[in-house]
């Protein structure tokens, strides 16, 4: 996965994958229409699913990003499982696109793939995940810091329980996102770093569990939390619709949710906020879905050869609950 220490090793990889998308055009490849050619460039897009509100954002940016570019774009839904990914990238490739880009459901499992693609001279474009692949496979990764997110969720989770005067050790429920899948290994790895620095003491995770980035997991797997710890003081959920589900089982058992446990969850999508300026989530960590601009952006530029940036990284703020309200007319997913 991409991180500040081998942004500089990954250079290579980003004069490889330019000469690539050169060969592309020398090879008679198709041209495309933003260097004056009759062709527009067609652009494959292996999306992870419609699992979650950010998803179905991210997918809306995608595709109106792509219109507005004027680039074709082929558009596949994984329905979350890698090798619908693996299939669809494969079809690109058979197609002869000239840009392949994808959000990988997980780190793991596409070297094999991603050769195929650089054999074909075609470039990738990971968006809003990345893999644990020989770097030179891709392009950049256009997308989100997501172990800076996990810290970010700490640093914000220390002024809720200030707020809400909580005092003494703090017991700490966690919703994964999907296994395997770099946000969920990041978010939790951020905020392991920070209570390991910070709060050795004082908090601790008493439960941890995957519930898939989905409501209906957030649901069922906080419901089982909640029969096995029923003196959680926190959940930390990877993200809203996470913990929307878990706000609905932690009703069902009798509790409040935002009071009684407080919750701190990652993304938000609008019904995150809904549920924050009821009262029912604590504290929102913004990871923003609208990377279809700068996906089509770099697509424009690996198409004319051009080299890009490693990691292009999206700007995003963080919410307490008393801005939930004043925030909600402006969100723009
Ligand atoms: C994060 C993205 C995650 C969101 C979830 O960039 O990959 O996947 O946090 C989504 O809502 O399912």
């Amino acid at each position: 996965m991409l991180n500040r220490r081998n942004f500089l090793t990954a250079a290579v990889g980003v004069a490889a994958a330019g000469t690539l998308a050169a060969c592309a055009k020398e090879d008679g490849g198709p041209s495309d229409s933003s260097s004056g050619g009759s062709k527009a460039i067609t652009l494959g897009f292996a999306q992870v699913g419609s699992e979650s509100g950010w998803r179905t954002a991210n997918t809306d940016s995608v595709k109106s990003a792509a219109k507005e570019a004027g680039i074709k774009l082929q558009f596949s839904d994984a329905q979350q499982k890698p090798e619908n990914q693996i299939s669809a990238i494969r079809s690109f490739i058979a197609q002869k696109v000239d840009v392949i880009a994808f959000s990988p459901v997980v780190v793991k499992g596409w070297d094999a793939v991603l050769n195929e693609a650089k054999r074909a001279n075609i470039p990738v474009v990971l968006t809003d995940r990345s893999v644990e692949s020989d770097e030179s496979l891709f392009v950049t990764l256009v997308g989100s810091d997501f172990t800076d997110e996990g810290r970010r969720a700490a640093k914000i989770l220390e002024k809720v329980l200030e707020k809400a005067g909580h005092k003494g050790k703090v017991k700490i429920a966690q919703l994964e996102g999907t296994t395997g899948a770099a946000p969920a290994i990041e978010r939790a790895k951020g905020f392991k770093e920070v209570m390991d620095a910070e709060h050795k003491d004082d908090w601790e995770i008493v439960a941890s569990q995957t519930g898939d980035f989905t409501r209906a997991g957030g649901k069922q797997v906080m419901a089982a939390f909640l029969q096995s710890n029923p003196d959680i003081d926190v959940l930390f959920a990877h993200n809203d619709d996470m913990g929307l589900g878990a706000i609905q089982a932690i009703e069902a058992a009798g509790k409040k949710p935002g009071k009684d446990i407080l919750i701190v969850t990652v993304d938000g999508v609008k019904d995150g906020f809904i549920a924050m300026s009821e009262g029912k989530i604590n504290a929102i960590v913004e990871c923003n879905p609208l990377l279809g601009p700068q996906l089509m952006e770099v697509v424009k530029k690996v198409q004319a050869g051009e080299t890009v940036e490693r990691w292009i990284k999206t700007k995003e703020s963080d919410f307490m609950q008393d801005q939930a309200k004043d925030a909600l007319p402006t969100r723009k997913y």
